[in-house]
């Protein structure tokens, strides 16, 4: 559990203690890192791999593969109500606020299949909007994410596709126009 605590061997006013795992509690990701787009929906978890240029090379839906032991760029941000991204076995909350993009990194250290949630109450179906969090080792990321630069599947059936409109106009409509978001707050892993 961090805490901010007054600091006699700092010049700040504030320094930063982490009592019980010893963390970094923010490690600034390089400049290559992998950076992830996380959109908060209503509610569902959209989320974007970019590239080195910002280019979105991937897209999946309330899945979030990493590669273990990288440090992680993660663009969060929201197009409707505040939610908070939160992998509670890998790290802290952090916000996403509609209107705006926090910026923060991770880093996993053992494969595993863990669950993320919101953490922010968002509507009726905020307990529902869970996501996977699936961390890989590195070549096991690189072909997961190769496949899902696919193109997507043609949907065959006439249900299928009218599933697909009433789940595109219901996004639209959960969504809320906003400025572009800006670079913003900076929280970091616990
Ligand atoms: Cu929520």
């Amino acid at each position: 559990m961090p805490a901010a605590l007054f600091c006699p061997f700092s010049n700040d006013s504030f320094c930063t203690l982490q009592f019980s795992i010893g963390r970094t509690l923010y490690a600034p990701p390089p400049d290559d890192a992998l950076t992830i787009e996380v959109v908060g929906k209503r509610w569902w978890w959209e989320v974007h791999y970019l590239d080195q240029d910002g280019n979105r090379i991937a897209t999946t839906a309330n899945e979030l593969h990493v590669p273990v032991g990288e440090t992680i760029r993660l663009l969060l941000k929201s197009d409707n109500v505040i939610h908070s991204f939160w992998v509670p076995n890998i790290q802290g909350k952090t916000d996403m606020m509609p209107g705006q993009v926090n910026v923060t990194s991770l880093v996993a250290d053992e494969p595993g299949v863990y669950r993320g949630q919101c953490a922010e109450y968002c509507g009726a179906q905020h307990a529902l909007m869970a996501f996977l969090f699936v961390a890989e080792t590195p070549d096991e990321f690189a072909d997961w994410l190769e496949h899902q630069k696919q193109p997507a599947v043609t949907l065959e059936t006439a249900q299928a596709v009218q599933g697909r409109e009433v789940f595109l106009i219901q996004d639209a409509l959960a969504a809320t126009p906003f400025e572009e978001p800006r670079p913003m707050a900076r929280r970091g892993r616990i």
